[in-house]
């Protein structure tokens, strides 16, 4: 069998430590280096770890050197609404970061590396419910227009290049093990966290706006599931379009309140509506689900059961 060595660069946050512990499951905790510019939490620190910052090209060409990396899981991002506020970081970390990936790809002859885009790629003239694979798009965020040019960049790096990166355009990822940061899908992560501690929940969304949503498990699963597939499955390789559940903040509460019933809601938006309204309500996935035979588990009312009982259990 083919060694592998795999890095995760950005591993600290929302997806990176749950996907690293997938990875751990099938390649083996020794085959795993997970690494981020701050100190590892939680399951992290049950593992290899290490820092790096991926805009530090000379440190991480040697990093991969030194370890004799074949994979690279690059999740490293400044996410929607953090990103409004600090534009030129935003653009700085999501695009030098990946340029950065892609070159020590070609440099080392990595084997595949896997970078996350968004459905952060649509904007305001995007068909917004059932989103085709190819369409318009006209981000309206700083995220969203550099997760459109990563794309054009990986394509063009295996293009070019012959580089095997593979790509998802995640909706919003919803998880109990670690909290997501700067993203305009995170009060479906808040939601629940609010609803176990003070049975009441000011969401900055209005109640009917619909946006495609995804459980952690549901992401790792087609994240693990699109690199194990044979190249020649991959016809997509700028990122494919993916979803499971669709769902709006008023949707959410009354799930929420078939396990909690006095649990409240109260709606104050802000500035990530605007974002939001950007965005589709809905994705079709025919093409991945076609490709590599993505097939999600989980849907809104078995996600919050799971949610609301493992935070139950923390919280006891
Ligand atoms: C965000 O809200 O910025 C992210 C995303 C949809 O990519 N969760």
């Amino acid at each position: 069998m083919k060694r592998n060595k795999i890095l995760v660069i950005g591993a600290g946050g929302q997806l990176g430590s749950e996907l690293t512990q997938g990875l751990w499951n099938v390649y083996g905790k020794e085959n795993v280096i997970a690494t981020d510019v701050k100190e590892p939490q939680g399951i992290l620190t049950e593992g290899n770890f290490e820092i790096l910052d991926v805009l530090k090209q000379k440190n991480l060409f040697d990093f991969i050197q030194k370890n004799n990396i074949t994979q690279i899981y690059h999740l490293a991002a400044v996410l929607s609404a953090t990103g409004e506020k600090n534009p030129k970081f935003a653009w700085h970390l999501n695009m030098d970061g990946l340029i950065h990936v892609l070159d020590a790809a070609v440099e080392f002859k990595i084997d595949k590396v896997y970078w996350p885009s968004s459905i952060a790629v649509f904007g305001p003239n995007t068909p917004k419910v059932n989103t085709p694979q190819d369409t318009v798009m006209d981000p309206a965020t700083i995220y969203g227009i550099s997760k459109l040019a990563g794309e054009r960049w990986c394509e063009w790096y295996h293009n070019k290049h012959g580089v095997d990166v593979r790509s998802l355009r995640y909706p919003g990822l919803i998880g109990y093990k670690t909290k997501p940061g700067g993203g305009t899908t995170d009060y479906a992560v808040d939601i629940y966290f609010k609803a176990i501690a003070e049975k009441k929940y000011d969401c900055f969304l209005k109640p009917d706006t619909f946006l495609p949503m995804m459980y952690m498990d549901d992401a790792v699963k087609a994240t693990l599931d699109l690199m194990e597939a044979p190249a020649e499955k991959i016809k997509v390789r700028s990122s494919y379009n993916i979803s499971s559940m669709s769902f709006s903040p008023e949707e959410i509460a009354n799930n929420i309140t078939k396990h909690i019933p006095d649990f409240k809601i109260s709606y104050t938006p802000d500035f990530r509506q605007a974002i939001a309204d950007s965005w589709p309500k809905s994705i079709d996935d025919t093409a991945a689900r076609k490709d590599w035979g993505w097939q999600p588990q989980f849907d809104l009312q078995r996600m919050t059961k799971e949610i609301l009982a493992n935070l139950h259990s923390t919280t006891e």
